[in-house]
């Protein structure tokens, strides 16, 4: 089947376009280039193809004067572009051909892109996976963040530690992006307000004695599937405004101009590698007002250049937050509209509340934003002067609701105890709110946010995640999604609920083994890569049972690895015992200064170590830590696996969208009722997954009474109480035998100075136990397990980011589709 995009993408030009790129950018031919330039100039001739439609589509928004949706993020785990933006352009075929007739491998050209890491993990590449579906579906976007010098950090493991290593990803230049130094935006901090009152009587505040940094914004191609639509994704680059001459130095501006230079310098150096952790740091705010000034600034710009009337920008434009971090931009909008345009206060609100949407992403505590008065105010003085008055506002109408009802107002303001509550003024100031999944949902109206839900009720609604199929299936098991398409059409690339067609063949002996064979090669494909990376050696005829994802706490790596460590002890007391051999295979970043994450780590390979090299127990086990699991690495992953560990302590896990990806790839559940793991069993059936644990609402209600004990699984369950005093007692740190010392206390803490096991490990462990054998009598049942892991892929259709953001389109955003007009 020849696709007609494929039919319009000139083989010939590309072919040529290449070799001149190579001659032009290195003077060399395609024999001396190495995989590096060969990488720069196919980039660059993709770019070729990218560009056109970039300029018709842009061009058309422009005629067009549709709604637009900025997705405001502090993160976007993009990954690798020139394999996507191939497949997007469906050019896959003719680029693999014309590589191959140039001698090139195109897997071993991708492999040269270093991975574009501008996020964390789950809300980074919700984002990344939300810009794909919205060009994809035809809906006119902009993503704006930050262009870190250095995104996420490449993690090293040495002696079973994790060492972080700066990413250097513009090393060699990013050939996708477009510098356009023509928008710049200045952005202000510090100083202080004056008031000015004019001729009109007009009170005018202007920021004086402030240092600025110039933004400079990069444009990258967003490039829809098939449909010629491509949008942007606009991150900024800060560089020192110029402003001292050599007579400065006279003027005793010398100290202000090296500050203002250093503040450019810092601001985008590094992303915060914090997953779900807040840390109140000056520069963060910094990084966040930044963008969020710079992005505003263009925003209302582009909105002034075709229209008169400010006060019906809400009509054209949505800013949505992506969590609390850009959340600064509700003032600073308040602050340009009535400062630079003139509205009133009414005025500017009347268009502000219609304009910013809030996302909720976490229920954890520790990662809400709460920024010190003092930092605040110091930093943005005008804005947080907006703040105060939004807050006093917003009280004086919970003072009105519930007169005299002072509980309300202390658990409600925007600025109470010192802080300003970033998620409190996104509530307060946004039209909507929204959590992640249903049970998310939920639990942020029945607890969390029970009194914002109890005052503004309309402004809730969940918007369960999802993933884009394109980079996911589509790109990362071409095996698979060759095999769907064989089986039931192209057509669930773009509408994934077209797998249920599938259906038909979760019983089928031929399909089983077919789709059994393409799992078993791309658990080849994983082997060899653990070899090259670990040079350990693995069997892909054992279960692979992969836990990959950011390392904390409530994801509860430590429960995994525990059940390791007594499985082998199992084996080792009974040698002869029925074993289905199995894989562990890890995968995890922790931040750099979190103590426990970090120790796990060091655990799950100190494990490893052992068992890996335990000639006894016959390879029936082997533990595998994957060393920087990123985007890249985690397509081959998901690809590979059988068993999906999804394992968070109920109602901790917002949704989890890895769950997503490994449910499309044909891996089986094992996991606890938590984000979206409930909406997974929901759809495939509970028989067709392995469910385990406390429930959320048993959680929440351990919590409200102080915790449990326990102790009284220690000392009543032996299996748990070996694998703890191996712990204590350096079986795995021969050494320093309490060397995981903080990992026993965190789960019994005998000095009961803080709250134990406080991520009810032990307390699930039996119930983790047995589940793990169901999946062990499951995957012997080879025509059950097939069967399984066929209907998996066959309902996952729901769990598309295309599906998510419908869902946001019809309810929050409110836009319209954009449709290009035919070629001539
Ligand atoms: C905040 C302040 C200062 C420094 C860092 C941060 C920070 C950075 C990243 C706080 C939180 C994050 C990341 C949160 C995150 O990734 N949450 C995940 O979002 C996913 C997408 O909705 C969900 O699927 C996950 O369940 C949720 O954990």
């Amino acid at each position: 089947m020849i696709k007609k995009a494929a039919l319009s993408f000139d083989k010939d030009l590309f072919k040529r376009s290449v070799v001149y790129n190579v001659k032009t950018l290195y003077r060399k031919s395609m024999e001396e280039a190495t995989p590096q330039q060969i990488f720069q100039a196919v980039s660059y001739a993709i770019k070729d193809a990218i560009v056109d439609k970039w300029m018709t589509t842009q061009e058309e928004y422009e005629k067009q004067d549709p709604k637009m949706v900025y997705y405001l993020s502090m993160e976007f785990l993009m990954g690798r572009a020139l394999g996507n933006n191939i497949i997007n352009l469906q050019a896959h075929e003719p680029v693999k051909e014309a590589l191959e007739e140039l001698g090139v491998d195109i897997n071993a050209i991708e492999d040269q892109e270093p991975d574009a890491a501008l996020g964390n993990g789950g809300l980074g590449r919700l984002a990344a996976c939300f810009l794909d579906s919205l060009a994809t579906l035809g809906y006119p976007a902009y993503g704006c963040g930050i262009r870190y010098r250095y995104g996420m950090f490449k993690q090293q493991i040495r002696d079973g530690y994790q060492i972080e290593v700066p990413d250097n990803w513009l090393e060699n230049g990013n050939p996708f992006e477009l510098r356009r130094p023509e928008y710049a935006k200045e952005v202000k901090f510090g100083g202080y307000v004056n008031v000015y009152v004019d001729e009109n009587g007009r009170s005018n505040f202007k920021q004086e004695g402030y240092q600025s940094v110039n933004a400079i914004p990069y444009d990258l191609p967003i490039v829809g599937y098939g449909n010629g639509i491509v949008n942007t994704l606009r991150i900024w680059d800060a560089q020192p405004v110029e402003c001292f001459r050599l007579e400065s130095f006279d003027k005793g501006d010398y100290q202000k101009a090296v500050e203002q230079e250093n503040l450019a310098k810092n601001i985008v150096e590094v992303l915060y590698p914090n997953d779900n952790h807040y840390a109140g740091k000056e520069l963060r705010l910094k990084q966040q007002y930044f963008f969020i000034s710079a992005s505003v600034q263009a925003a209302v710009a582009k909105y002034m250049r075709k229209h008169e009337d400010i006060r019906r920008f809400h009509e054209k434009v949505t800013f949505q937050l992506n969590d609390t971090h850009p959340t600064v931009a509700i003032a600073e909008l308040m602050r340009i509209l009535m400062d630079e345009y003139y509205l009133t206060w009414d005025e500017a609100w009347a268009v502000t509340t219609k304009t910013c949407a809030y996302t909720n992403h976490t229920i954890m505590s520790e990662a809400l934003e709460k920024w010190p008065i003092e930092l605040f105010s110091r930093l943005l003085p005008r804005v947080y002067q907006i703040v105060e008055e939004i807050n006093r506002r917003f009280v004086k109408q919970i003072e009105q609701i519930y007169p005299g009802n002072h509980e309300k107002i202390r658990k409600m303001a925007i600025i109470y105890d010192g802080q300003v509550k970033m998620a409190h003024l996104a509530i307060a100031s946004g039209y909507s709110v929204n959590g992640v999944a249903r049970l998310h949902t939920e639990i942020l109206k029945k607890q969390e946010l029970r009194d914002f839900y109890e005052m503004m009720p309309n402004k809730f609604s969940n918007k369960t995640n999802g993933i884009t199929q394109r980079r996911f299936l589509l790109h990362g098991n071409p095996l698979l999604a060759d095999w769907i398409t064989f089986h039931i059409g192209s057509d669930w690339i773009t509408d994934l609920t077209r797998l249920t067609k599938l259906k038909v063949y979760a019983d089928d002996e031929k399909a089983q083994q077919e789709f059994m064979n393409i799992k078993y090669k791309n658990k080849i494909r994983l082997a060899e890569y653990i070899l090259e990376h670990n040079g350990i050696e693995v069997d892909p005829r054992s279960i692979f049972d992969v836990q990959v994802k950011r390392l904390h706490e409530y994801k509860r790596q430590l429960l995994n690895i525990l059940h390791i460590m007594h499985l082998y002890n199992q084996l080792k007391e009974h040698p002869e015992m029925p074993f289905y051999p199995r894989t562990f295979i890890f995968g995890a970043k922790a931040a750099a200064g979190y103590r426990n994450a970090k120790l796990t780590i060091k655990l799950i390979n100190a494990v490893g170590e052992a068992i890996n090299n335990d000639a006894s127990i016959c390879g029936k086990i082997k533990v595998v830590f994957i060393e920087d699991y990123k985007v890249s690495n985690a397509e081959i992953i998901f690809a590979a696996s059988d068993v999906s560990e999804q394992i968070s302590t109920a109602s901790k896990e917002a949704s989890g969208t890895g769950n997503m990806k490994f449910m499309l790839n044909g891996a089986i559940t094992l996991g606890t009722m938590d984000g979206a793991n409930v909406e997974i069993v929901e759809e495939v059936g509970e028989e067709n997954a392995v469910i385990f644990g406390l429930s959320s609402d048993e959680v929440i209600r351990y919590e409200n009474f102080g915790g449990y004990d326990p102790m009284e699984i220690f000392n009543n369950n032996s299996d748990v109480r070996k694998v703890l005093m191996q712990l204590i007692n350096g079986t795995y740190s021969k050494n320093d035998p309490d060397l995981f010392r903080p990992l026993y206390n965190s789960l019994l803490n005998t000095l009961s100075t803080s709250k134990a096991d406080t991520y009810f490990i032990l307390k699930d462990f039996e119930s983790y136990a047995e589940a793990q054998k169901k999946v062990e009598a499951a995957y012997r049942d080879e025509k059950g397990w097939a069967r399984s892991a066929i209907l998996n892929v066959a309902c996952s259709g729901k769990f598309s980011s295309d599906r998510t953001i419908e869902e946001y389109v019809k309810d929050i955003w409110h836009l319209d589709k954009v449709v290009l007009p035919l070629k001539k």
